[in-house]
């Protein structure tokens, strides 16, 4: 494989039922399952993943007053809520395909109510933006979007320019990530399929190891 960022999609995702998603949200969702699969094992477990995750972000608030009351245990019980929704065969763990396919339903609830969804996106991605605003002033800096991409165990040191690049199309100063600027980002990740929407490179900025790619579209 060339490129981290360009997986392949596995013939079986081909052949998912109905609603179709387009081939560049498809990608997307793709390095997004690359990018959560913390021990590159090829599926999204609580154990492997989402555990661990929880206790880097969650640790990043000892000693402050956190956003959220038991926020350890609400990141926990949000993860293991969002796996299980997408495990589709309920093998407690999350495949490609079983994550690809969990976002027809996602992706057909914003094409049918839009404004709902953003209220929900809002809500959801705006409970998260608050869990990693350390300092509660309403912007993200690098030290927050850093230690996210460190939860996850990936390197940082191209975060920077890759949030520059995206602020930059936004209109915004450099370094700083508003809170209606992220949301927005959320939005066209997840949904434009647009070639010139800055979203699309959300979750650029890290190198996803190769290794972690290539096991999993053999499988
Ligand atoms: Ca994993
Ligand atoms: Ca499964
Ligand atoms: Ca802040």
């Amino acid at each position: 494989m060339a490129s981290g960022s360009d997986p392949p999609e596995p013939a079986r995702l081909q052949q998912a039922p109905a609603a179709p998603l387009p081939a560049q949200l498809i990608q997307r969702y793709l390095r997004l399952f690359a990018f959560y699969d913390r021990d590159g094992d090829g599926r999204h477990t609580l154990s492997g993943d989402f555990e661990p995750v929880a206790a880097r972000i969650d640790a990043r608030w000892q000693g402050r007053s956190t956003p959220f009351p038991n926020l350890l245990q609400l990141l926990r019980d949000t993860y293991q809520h969002e796996n299980e929704r997408r495990d589709r065969d309920h093998d407690g763990q999350v495949d490609r395909e079983e994550f690809v396919v969990s976002h027809t339903r996602v992706f057909a609830a914003f094409r049918a109510d839009p404004n709902g969804a953003r209220r929900f996106i809002a809500r959801s991605a705006g409970g998260f933006f608050d869990v990693l605003d350390l300092d509660g002033d309403g912007v993200l800096d690098l030290d927050d979007l850093a230690a996210f991409a460190a939860a996850y165990g990936h390197p940082t040191g191209g975060i920077a320019a890759n949030l520059d690049r995206m602020l930059t199309v936004l209109g915004l100063p450099p370094g700083l990530l508003p809170r209606d600027a992220f949301l927005t980002l959320v939005e066209q990740y997840w949904f434009d399929p647009s070639q010139e929407a800055p979203g699309r490179h959300l979750f650029d900025g890290v190198s996803l190891a190769e290794g972690c790619l290539q096991r999993s579209a053999v499988e």
